[in-house]
């Protein structure tokens, strides 16, 4: 029997790469499309996968529409990918991102209930649940402290996955992923921001990049490790919550030091730092454990830090050259 999916987010940086790792396997893939003004698929062109998908009109806000996309393309396994994800908007945003991010994924988990008998669903769940950390390494046991409004949305999703499985023994699983980038990445997120920015100083397209707080600490790995995580998280014999990170944390400065000196730069001629850029409530450093994925998935990160910079900066040359 040929397996399928349904991703929602199937447009966004994980999507695109969750898609292509489907399609590898076999798959029949689908995904939830919102309809928008302009090109959302440049990520799914990029891998050169969009005329492999299924795409479907609707919106996670729209559980009519969530039912109809299951209703049509019958997955197997259920992605909820979407999200409005950038932590900066959701101060500006914090009811739009409260109603997509935390009441979609509800939303999903609604219409899997009422009509997926037997399907199997994954949340994205995040690191920004630890927020203010309440242990120096985060693992599955770690208490929440989420500090933006998309962190706390996340927090009602995760935990309406797990009620949802409590409930109505339904197969789901949430992954608590730390930061993951690629060559994909929206162009808003720090790294690729500054990826960018390398390309276009090295260029002379662009002078100064203008930054907020380059001393916080992420614990950054490649989406398209993260991706295969969310697929082995599915094929367990029973839903459970992962913690899905490479276990090094490095400061936004370090980062920069990566990717500018990748092209012979230094960071420290370039970066100007820009009050704009700073957040309400920071998280000021993330380090995940991933001993139970690693055991009980036989996931590791593969790709390192200085990896994927420099891959990202490579793109970004070739990009910019481009034009
Ligand atoms: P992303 O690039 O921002 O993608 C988000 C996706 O959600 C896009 O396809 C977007 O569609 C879609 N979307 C937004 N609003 C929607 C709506 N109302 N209905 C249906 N789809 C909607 O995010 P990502 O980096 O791939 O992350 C994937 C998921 O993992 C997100 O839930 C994110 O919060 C979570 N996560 C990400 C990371 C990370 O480091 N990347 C870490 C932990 C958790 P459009 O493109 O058309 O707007
Ligand atoms: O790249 P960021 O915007 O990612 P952030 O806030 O960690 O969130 C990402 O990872 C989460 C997992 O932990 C996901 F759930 C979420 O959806 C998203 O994918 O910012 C990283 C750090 C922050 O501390 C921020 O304050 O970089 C700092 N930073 C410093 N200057 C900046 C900038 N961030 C951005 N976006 N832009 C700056 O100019």
């Amino acid at each position: 029997m040929t397996r399928s999916a349904l991703i929602t987010g199937i447009t966004g940086q994980d999507g695109a790469y969750l898609a292509q790792l489907l399609l590898g396997k076999g798959y029949a893939v689908a995904g939830v499309s919102p309809r928008r003004s302009s090109d959302n698929l440049w990520r799914l062109r990029e891998l050169g996968v969009e005329g492999d998908v299924k795409l479907v009109e609707a919106d996670v806000c729209d559980l009519a529409s969530i039912l109809r996309a299951i209703d049509e393309t019958k997955p197997t396994e259920v992605y909820n990918l979407a999200a409005q994800s950038f932590v900066g908007t959701s101060w500006k945003q914090p009811l739009l991102t409260g109603q997509v991010t935390g009441l979609g994924a509800a939303n999903v988990l609604e219409a899997v209930r009422l009509v997926g008998k037997g399907m199997r669903f994954y949340q994205a769940s995040t690191s920004e649940l630890f927020g203010l950390i309440q242990a120096e390494r985060q693992d599955e046991k770690t208490p929440f402290y989420p500090r933006s409004p998309y962190g706390v949305a996340k927090l009602y999703a995760h935990w309406m996955t797990i009620n949802y499985r409590e409930s109505f023994g339904i197969h789901a699983s949430t992954g608590i992923l730390f930061n993951h980038e690629s060559p994909l990445r929206g162009i808003e997120f720090v790294t690729r921001k500054v990826t960018d920015a390398v390309a276009r100083i090295k260029q002379g397209k662009q002078e100064k990049l203008h930054l907020g707080n380059i001393d916080a600490k992420r614990d950054w790995g490649f989406a398209g490790d993260y991706v295969d995580a969310m697929w082995r998280m599915m094929q367990q014999e029973q839903g459970d919550d992962y913690v899905v990170a490479t276990g090094r944390t490095t400061t936004v400065r370090d980062m920069c030091r990566i990717a500018f000196s990748h092209v012979g730069l230094k960071y420290e001629d370039h970066v100007v730092i820009d009050p704009q850029f700073f957040r309400p409530a920071e998280v000021d450093v993330l380090l995940g454990n991933p001993a139970k994925a690693e055991a009980k998935l036989g996931w590791k990160a593969t790709t390192s830090l200085e990896q994927l910079i420099t891959m990202m900066v490579d793109a970004d040359m070739r990009r910019v050259a481009a034009g």
